[in-house]
């Protein structure tokens, strides 16, 4: 018997969603009219549909049961207090205020918290955390160690905050234009990176002596619980429920797109201990999303969360979860193709800068990578490089950001490992004549998180 002990994942299939697969010649006249960017793709056209972990989940059986407990009262459903309670018991925070999705809640969050001319330092931005910190008025700076900027460090605790940056930064501007510190568990720009428990001790201890909030983007958490977990001392004999549970009483706010960690396909929140913070979020949201008892949610959706957190922070569920996404880490691994090391969460990030390295940053290597590989095999990928970045809200020049990577993301309970080895293989066929690949350039540019609708033309 080999003693090799391999896991599975603690479900079974019941119900099966038909894949459409193409040609290659219909692929190249649907990244065509998608101005050669994967969100404008149409989803029929998309074999294996690696753009996002975001609401693409699989939910349970036991949420599919949940929804039809919905209570669709205008005020006070039963679903919202079922969903309060859950958060009150697993994320520790005593306030809940339900929005449509992530970005409602930081939307409402920003707008309380922020006064013109402050600053908002965070361990790395999020495209639409940061534009909503600026929309308010502030300015973000980034203070993630520097190890998170380089692909190839193998740091576990890619996410750490760098103490001296933030110290710095306290120094220079003053603690009161400092309205909270953006902490995210776990890093998506860097790679689905965590923080570790210990540097969010430190982060804690030192925002403490100058009275400064920690506001937790906390859309993977029970990810980095994982990772905590699995490589951090003192913490193998304890549950990923437990170390979630940690992590989020050592913060103050938090903002949810539970679209992610609690594995269903809509839904956010703000949750918070301060009273008034909380007074006034219920304000805010009236205006902009619904009444404070759903948010922008039906109650057949805030049912479906409550149950979803509960199973999102299952060691088994975990061990399955970022297990998958090891797994196709180690075949391009094992390929030679360039990633982000080491292999994060919830997706694999290809470091378009070594794939393509005859491409300049302004040829947008990432958005270019990702057109390719659809074209190649019908796998939708994701920019996260200077398209993503954006521009400078002053200056209007363009942000060039070390990481320019192709975010291969794996949708919760979704793909099976034979999905992961296709995958795998059709990004392995485009590195091989990586050499012939030209670059793009925009022919429309809109204002605001440009990635999203952005339209692209090849570079002749
Ligand atoms: O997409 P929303 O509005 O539910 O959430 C915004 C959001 C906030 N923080 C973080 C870390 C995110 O990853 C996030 C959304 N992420 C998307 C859509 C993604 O594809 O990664």
């Amino acid at each position: 018997m080999p003693n090799k002990k391999s896991w599975a994942e603690p479900w079974k299939i019941k119900m099966v969603e038909h894949l459409r697969m193409t040609t290659k010649e219909e692929r190249i006249v649907a990244i065509k009219e998608a101005g050669y960017n994967t969100f404008l793709l149409k989803s029929r056209d998309v074999y294996i549909d690696l753009l996002t972990d975001s609401g693409t989940n699989a939910m349970s059986d036991r949420q599919w049961a949940g929804l039809m407990l919905g209570d669709e009262a205008y005020a006070g459903s039963r679903n919202f207090y079922h969903l309060e309670k859950t958060i009150q018991d697993y994320y520790s925070y005593k306030y809940l205020i339900p929005t449509h999705q992530g970005r409602g809640a930081e939307h409402i969050f920003s707008q309380i918290m922020i006064k013109k001319g402050d600053y908002v330092p965070g361990n790395m931005y999020f495209t639409t955390t940061r534009l909503h910190q600026e929309l308010a008025g502030a300015k973000f700076v980034d203070i993630i160690i520097d190890e998170a900027h380089d692909t190839a460090s193998h740091h576990p605790f890619k996410g750490n905050v760098d103490l001296e940056k933030l110290q710095k930064l306290i120094d220079e501007v003053g603690a009161d234009r400092i309205p909270y510190v953006s902490m995210a568990t776990t890093v998506n720009m860097a790679g689905g990176q965590p923080i570790s428990m210990a540097n969010l001790k430190e982060l804690r201890e030192l925002t403490k002596k100058y009275n400064i909030p920690i506001a937790h983007d906390m859309t993977r958490v029970a990810e980095n619980a994982w990772f905590i977990k699995e490589r951090e001392d003192g913490y193998q004999n304890k549950s990923v429920k437990e170390i979630v549970y940690e992590i989020c009483a050592l913060t103050d706010h938090a903002t949810m797109s539970a679209k992610k960690d609690p594995i269903v396909n809509i839904g956010g929140f703000l949750a918070t201990n301060d009273e008034d913070l909380y007074c006034k979020a219920q304000n805010m949201v009236v205006i902009y999303e619904g009444l404070h008892t759903y948010g922008g949610m039906a109650g057949r959706d805030m049912e479906a969360m409550a149950i979803g957190i509960t199973e999102s922070v299952s060691d088994d569920h975990m061990r399955a979860r970022v297990g998958q996404t090891q797994y196709l880490g180690q075949k391009l691994i094992d390929f030679g193709i360039p990633i982000v090391m080491p292999v994060g969460s919830h997706g694999v990030f290809l470091d378009a800068k070594k794939f393509l390295p005859h491409l300049e940053q302004d040829a947008l290597p990432a958005q270019t990578l990702a057109a390719v590989i659809y074209i190649e095999s019908g796998v939708r990928t994701m920019e996260r490089g200077i398209v993503s970045a954006g521009r400078n809200k002053e200056t209007r020049e363009n942000y060039y950001p070390k990481l320019e990577l192709v975010r291969v993301t794996l949708p919760r309970r979704v793909y099976t490992q034979s999905h992961m080895d296709v995958t795998a293989e059709s990004i392995a066929t485009v590195y091989e004549r990586r050499d012939s690949i030209k670059g793009l350039r925009f022919t429309y540019e809109p204002e605001y998180l440009r990635f999203f609708q952005a339209r692209f033309e090849p570079i002749k």
